[in-house]
């Protein structure tokens, strides 16, 4: 089953949506025989990049590597699904820079931070109000909704369902050779 392949970039914050929607459309993609290779939070910063904190300096540098990561799946012939947070648009960026622009597919999951708070699965907010964690994404620390992303999901306006088939419907022509 021969495909383009190409970055599917997630930004967002913590807690919305970006994993949920992603794993989903790695599942469709898979069933659909495309090669298909996610990269997120666990498997990144629990191993290659273990020791890099939020810092902005060590979230420019996760991204980095992340970046380089997905560049050697893309030559590979993979699809790359890729959920980080990802917060500032030099970052994002840096990330275009190194994929290239034309494999780099922005998709913004927009969940509002009251949602996002509201939803709080991990008790993390609480803890970034707390004060217990520093530098936290929409607490702490900025986030910066792309300008002008490939796809804009509002996860408040539709279902999970709904935002996979959005996704999968926008690159079905990207994924043709
Ligand atoms: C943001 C943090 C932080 C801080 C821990 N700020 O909901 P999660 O838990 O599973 O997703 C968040 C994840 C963000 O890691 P990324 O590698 O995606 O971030 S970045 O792209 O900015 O480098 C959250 C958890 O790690 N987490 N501390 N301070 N998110």
């Amino acid at each position: 089953n021969k495909h383009s392949s190409f970055v599917l970039w997630f930004t967002g914050l913590s807690g919305s949506g970006k994993s949920t929607i992603a794993n989903l459309v790695e599942k469709e993609l898979f069933a659909k025989g495309v090669q298909v290779y996610s990269l997120d939070g666990d498997n990144i910063r629990a191993g290659i990049n273990k020791g890099l904190t939020f810092s902005a300096e060590d979230r420019k540098e996760n991204l980095r590597r992340i970046s380089e990561i997905a560049k050697l799946f893309v030559d590979s012939g993979s699809v790359v699904i890729a959920a980080f947070v990802s917060p500032l648009i030099e970052d994002r960026a840096l990330i275009a820079d190194i994929i290239g622009a034309d494999d780099f597919v922005e998709i913004y999951v927009n969940t509002s931070l009251e949602e996002c708070e509201r939803r709080d699965v991990k008790g993390l907010y609480k803890k970034a109000r707390a004060g217990e964690i520093k530098n936290f994404t929409g607490i702490s620390a900025p986030y910066e909704a792309p300008v002008n992303p490939f796809l804009e999901i509002k996860t408040e306006e539709c279902s999970v369902s709904e935002a996979v088939q959005d996704v999968l419907a926008n690159i079905n022509q990207k994924l043709a050779l």
